[in-house]
C-alpha cells in the first residue's frame, strides 16, 4: 500500500495491487465493448445506459464530450456510434452519483484538499452552487442570486478589467462560448486563455503562419480516400478511438499507413473493429511501417523526408509554382542537410527515413495527421512547419484524399475558438463585435494559460473564472500554479464535477454546477439545443436526452448571462468600475432562446452566415477554409509558405532521460476513470515511469524499483516522488510517464516558442531510487496548512512491494 508520510493530495491512490504485464498489441475489440459496457451500467443502471448511448452522436442526440473527432455523415452512422472511451466520458457525466451539499458539510476544504482528482471526480455530479467563504473550512451551498451577486461585487470592483482571468475549456459549445467572450470583451479584458494554450496552439500558430488558416484542411471522407497516412504523435486507439475505424476503411481500399512514434501504440499496430462482429474475431494490420523516432526528433525526420522527396524529384512543381512561395530558400536547406544529424536527433537510421520517403514518393495523396506528440515541444511550431514543407511539395493540400489533420483533443475546443475565445483574436474580428453591438472591445492581447499562472502569482490578475476544465492539474509546475492560485481574491468554477482546482482556492471561492451535454436544457422555458465543431471544421447541433443531475443545475449559457448582468448591477451600484458595456447588452435574449446568439454568430463570425438554419440540416454544416477548398492561401503573400527551418538536437546530459508525459487509456485529461492502462499492459495503478530495457540496465535502476523523478530549470530542482519503473520498448534515451502526475516536473517556463505552449513532451529528468527519506524536504511551504502540494512527500518504499 502506499502510505503518504505527509497529508498530500495524489498519493490516497491505493496502488498497492499494481500489475504490469507485456503490452498488448490490439486495440479495440471485444473487450474494449465489455469494458465500456460495464463501466456504464456500474454508474448508470441498465436502462438509463442503452438510453443515453443510444442517442450519442447520432444526428437527432448530443455530441460525444470526448475527444474532437467527427462523425460519419447522417445516414452512415451506426446504431452504437461511438468508442469506449466515448462510453466512459459519457458515464462520467450520466453517472448516479451525486455531491449534495452535505458532502461539503462532512469534508473540510482541508481534507478535500488531500485527495486525488481520480477521488474528487468519483463522488458524482456536483448538484447545487457551492461558497467558500473568507476564512471557512468548508464549502457550504449558496443560491444562485447571491452567488451572482459575490461575483458581481468582485469583478465590478476590480481596478482594472485585465485583473480578471477567464479560462475556458474545450467542452463548452459554441453558444456559451460566444456569449462568454462577448461577456468578457464588454467586461473589457482579453484574458480568455482556454486549453487550446496547452494542446493544440502550435497547431494553430504554425498552420495560420504557413497556410494562412490555423485548421485542418481535410474531411473524413479524405482520410478514408488517402493513399497514405502519416500517423505522427498521436496515440488514436485511446485518444480519438473511432479514428482506427476510418484508418481501417482506408486500408480496405489499398491505403498505407505509416505510424511514427517512440511507442508502439495497440491501435496503430492492431485493431479489431468492435462495431463488426467478424471485427472482434479478426484484426486488421494498421501501420505498414513503425518508425520508432525519439521523442522530439521529428522535425529532423520530416527534414530527411523532405530532403529525399527533393532529391528524387518526388515534387509537385505545378502546385509549388503555382501557390507556395520560399520553395528556393527551403530547397537549398535542405540539399545541405546534414545527415549524421539527422540521424542523431531523430534516432532513426538513414534506411528508416528513406522507407517512409519512398511511400510518400509513391503516394499521390496524403494525409498528415498529429497531436500531442508533435505540439508539446519547445520546437513544436517548426516542426509543424516541417511537415507543412513536406505536404506542400507534393502538393497535398486541397486535394482528395490528402491533407494536413491536426487531430483536435476536447469535443468543441476548435469551435471555441472559431466563437472567440482566444486572447489574441485579430482585429477584424474585434471590428465585427464592435459594428454588431456597438461598443469598443479592447484590443491589447490577453493573457494564455502560461501568463495567466505568471498574472496570478504576481499579483497583477485577482479573479480566476474557469470555465470548464480543470486548471491547477492541467496546467505545468504545479505547486507554482497552485500557489498562484492560492494568491487569488476570488477562484470560480462552473463545473459538472469536482475536481483539483475546486480544492486549491483563492481567498473565496465558488462552484457553479452546469448542465452536462448529455441533459435536458430547458432555460427559457423551451427545449434548446447547443451546436459545437468537430476537428474537421463540421458545425452541428446537440441535443441531451437526460433529465438533469439536479433541478438546481443551470445551463452554460445562462450562468454566462446571469453573470453578466451581475457584474452591470454591481457596478451601476457602485457608479464605477470595469464593464460599463455590460448593461447595453441582449442578455435576457440570450438566454430565452439560445437562437438569439445563434443569430449574431451568424452575423459575427466568418464562415457562420445563416448559421441557425445551417446546423439544423441533419449533420449540419462546415466551415469554408481556403486551401482546401480552392488552393487559395490567404496568408501575407497570398500563398502557401515554405520554411526553412535550422536542424536541432536536443541534447540530453549522460544519465537524464527525456520524458514525455501523456494519457493512459483510462481517464480524459485530469479526469481518471480507472487506475489501468489495457494496451500498454499497467493495470491498477498510474505512477510508473516506462524506461528502455537497456536504460535500465545503464542507470543501475531495476524494473518494479520505486523511483523519484527531478527535473531541474535555472537552478531549481522539481520533484515527483514515488513511480515504479516498468522496461517499455522505445528508443534509448527516452521515457514517458501519465500526466497529470507529472506536471510538477514542467516548469512553467519551459514552453514552445512561439506558442507558449508547456513541453510536456520534452521534459528532461533523472530517475533516482527513492530514498525512503521522510523528512520534509521544504520545511514550511504550503503543504503544511493541509493545501499541500502533494508531489513532495515521501513513500515508504517497502509500503510498495
Ligand atoms: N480517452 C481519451 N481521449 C482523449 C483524451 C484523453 O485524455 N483520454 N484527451 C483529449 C485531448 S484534450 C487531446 S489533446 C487528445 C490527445 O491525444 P494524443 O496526442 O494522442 O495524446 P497523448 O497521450 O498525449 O499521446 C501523445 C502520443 O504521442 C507520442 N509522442 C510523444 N512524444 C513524441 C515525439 O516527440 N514524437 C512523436 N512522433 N510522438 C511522440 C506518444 O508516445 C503518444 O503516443 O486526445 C483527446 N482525447
Ligand atoms: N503534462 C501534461 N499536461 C497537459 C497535457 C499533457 O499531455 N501533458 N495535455 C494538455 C491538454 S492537450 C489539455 S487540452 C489540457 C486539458 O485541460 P482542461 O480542459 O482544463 O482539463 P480537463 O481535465 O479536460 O477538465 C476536466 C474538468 O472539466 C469539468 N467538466 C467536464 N464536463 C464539463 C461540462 O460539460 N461543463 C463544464 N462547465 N465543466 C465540465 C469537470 O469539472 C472536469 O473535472 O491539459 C493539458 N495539460
Ligand atoms: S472517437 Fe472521440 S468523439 Fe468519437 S465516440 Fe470516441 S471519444 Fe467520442
Ligand atoms: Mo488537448
Amino acid at each position: 500500500m502506499v502510505r503518504p508520510l505527509r497529508k498530500a493530495p495524489r498519493h490516497d491512490i491505493d496502488e498497492g495491487d499494481l500489475q504490469v504485464t507485456r503490452e498488448k498489441h490490439a486495440a479495440a475489440g471485444a473487450t474494449a465493448v465489455a469494458v465500456a459496457m460495464t463501466r456504464s451500467i456500474e454508474q448508470m443502471g441498465v436502462l438509463r445506459t442503452a438510453q443515453t448511448l443510444l442517442k450519442l452522436n447520432q444526428a437527432d442526440g448530443f455530441d460525444c464530450q470526448g475527444c474532437a473527432w467527427p462523425d460519419p455523415e447522417p445516414g452512415h452512422r451506426h446504431a452504437a456510434e461511438f468508442c469506449e472511451n466515448g462510453a466512459k466520458a459519457v458515464t462520467e457525466e450520466a453517472t448516479l452519483r451525486r455531491v449534495e451539499p452535505d458532502f461539503f458539510a462532512a469534508h473540510p476544504l482541508t481534507e478535500l484538499a488531500q485527495k486525488s482528482d481520480y477521488w474528487l471526480g468519483q463522488q458524482g455530479r456536483i448538484t447545487q452552487p457551492a461558497v467558500l467563504r473568507e476564512g471557512a473550512t468548508h464549502y457550504e451551498a449558496i443560491s444562485w442570486e447571491e452567488a451572482f451577486a459575490l461575483l458581481g461585487k468582485h469583478l465590478a470592483g476590480l481596478d482594472s478589467p485585465d485583473e480578471a482571468v477567464f479560462y475556458t475549456s474545450g467542452k463548452v459549445s459554441n453558444e456559451a462560448a460566444f456569449a462568454f467572450q462577448l461577456f468578457a470583451r464588454a467586461y473589457g479584458t482579453n484574458n480568455l486563455p482556454d486549453c487550446s494554450n496547452m494542446c493544440h496552439e502550435s497547431t494553430s500558430v504554425a498552420l495560420a503562419e504557413t497556410i494562412g488558416i490555423g485548421k485542418g484542411s481535410v474531411s473524413l471522407h479524405d482520410v478514408e480516400t488517402a493513399e497514405l497516412l502519416l500517423v505522427i504523435g498521436q496515440n488514436p486507439g485511446t485518444n480519438h478511438p473511432r479514428m482506427l475505424s476510418a484508418l481501417e476503411k482506408a486500408k480496405k481500399r489499398g491505403a498505407k499507413i505509416i505510424a511514427v512514434n517512440p511507442l508502439r501504440e495497440a491501435g496503430l499496430v492492431r485493431f479489431k473493429n468492435p462495431q463488426k462482429v467478424r471485427g472482434v474475431i479478426e484484426g486488421t494490420a494498421l501501420a505498414d511501417l513503425h518508425l520508432p523516432v525519439r521523442v522530439n526528433g521529428d522535425l529532423a525526420l520530416l527534414q530527411g523526408i523532405g530532403a529525399l522527396l527533393l532529391e528524387w524529384d518526388a515534387v509537385d512543381r505545378d502546385f509549388v509554382e503555382r501557390h507556395t512561395a520560399g520553395f528556393e530558400e527551403w530547397a537549398e536547406h535542405a540539399r545541405t542537410l546534414d545527415w549524421s544529424e539527422v540521424e542523431r536527433a531523430s534516432g532513426l537510421t538513414r534506411a528508416q527515413i528513406e522507407e517512409a520517403a519512398s511511400m510518400l514518393r509513391d503516394s499521390q495523396a496524403t494525409v498528415f495527421c498529429w497531436a500531442m506528440g508533435i505540439t508539446q515541444h519547445r520546437n513544436s511550431v517548426a516542426t509543424i512547419k516541417e511537415l507543412v514543407n513536406v505536404a506542400l511539395l507534393q502538393g497535398n493540400i486541397g486535394k482528395p484524399g490528402a491533407g494536413l489533420c491536426p487531430v483536435r483533443g476536447h469535443s468543441n475546443v476548435q469551435g471555441d475558438r472559431t466563437m472567440g475565445i482566444w486572447e489574441r483574436s485579430p482585429d477584424h474580428f474585434l471590428d465585427s463585435l464592435r459594428d454588431e453591438f456597438g461598443f469598443e472591445p479592447p484590443r491589447e492581447h490577453g493573457f494564455d494559460t502560461v501568463e495567466s499562472v505568471r498574472a496570478l502569482g504576481d499579483g497583477r490578475a485577482r479573479v480566476f473564472f474557469g470555465f470548464g476544465g480543470n486548471f491547477v492539474s492541467a496546467v505545468s509546475d504545479t505547486e507554482v500554479t497552485e500557489e498562484a492560485m492560492r494568491r487569488a481574491d476570488l477562484t470560480v468554477h462552473v463545473s459538472t464535477k469536482l475536481n483539483r482546482s475546486h480544492v486549491v482556492t483563492g481567498r473565496e471561492a465558488l462552484i457553479l454546477p452546469a448542465l452536462g451535454r448529455s441533459e435536458k436544457d430547458l432555460t427559457g422555458g423551451r427545449e434548446q439545443r447547443v451546436t459545437v465543431e468537430d476537428s474537421m471544421s463540421a458545425v452541428h447541433a446537440s441535443k441531451g436526452p437526460l433529465k438533469p443531475a439536479s433541478p438546481y443545475l443551470r445551463s452554460e449559457v445562462d450562468i454566462v448571462c446571469s453573470m453578466a448582468q451581475a457584474v452591470a448591477t454591481a457596478r451601476a451600484a457602485r457608479g464605477s468600475g470595469p464593464g460599463e458595456a455590460l448593461a447595453t447588452l441582449p442578455w435576457d435574449e440570450f438566454r430565452a432562446d439560445y437562437s438569439a446568439i445563434r443569430h449574431r454568430i451568424s452575423r459575427v463570425v466568418p464562415g457562420c452566415e445563416a448559421y441557425d438554419e445551417k446546423v439544423n440540416q441533419p449533420g449540419g454544416f462546415v466551415l469554408p477554409h481556403p486551401p482546401r477548398d480552392s488552393r487559395t492561401f490567404p496568408t501575407e503573400v497570398d500563398a502557401a509558405i515554405f520554411s526553412a527551418v535550422p536542424l536541432q538536437v536536443l541534447e540530453v546530459p549522460e544519465g537524464h532521460l527525456l520524458l514525455q508525459t501523456l494519457r493512459s487509456h483510462d481517464q480524459f485529461n485530469t479526469t481518471i476513470y480507472g487506475l489501468d492502462d489495457r494496451y500498454r499492459g499497467v493495470k491498477g495503478g498510474r505512477r510508473v515511469v516506462f524506461v528502455n530495457p537497456d536504460d535500465v540496465e545503464h542507470l543501475g535502476l531495476q524494473e518494479g524499483q520505486l523511483v523519484d523523478l527531478y527535473s531541474e530549470w535555472d537552478g531549481v530542482q522539481r520533484q515527483a516522488c514515488g513511480f515504479r519503473v516498468v522496461t517499455y520498448d522505445q528508443p534509448r534515451g527516452c521515457a514517458a510517464a501519465y500526466y497529470p502526475e507529472t506536471n510538477p516536473l514542467i516548469p512553467l517556463d519551459s514552453v514552445a516558442e512561439d506558442s507558449n505552449t508547456p513541453t510536456s513532451k520534452s521534459v528532461v529528468i533523472r530517475v533516482e531510487p527513492a530514498d525512503g527519506d521522510d523528512t520534509d524536504p521544504h520545511p514550511g511551504d504550503a503543504a503544511s496548512d493541509g493545501r499541500g502540494v502533494g508531489e513532495k512527500e515521501k513513500v515508504e518504499p517497502d509500503q510498495l512491494s
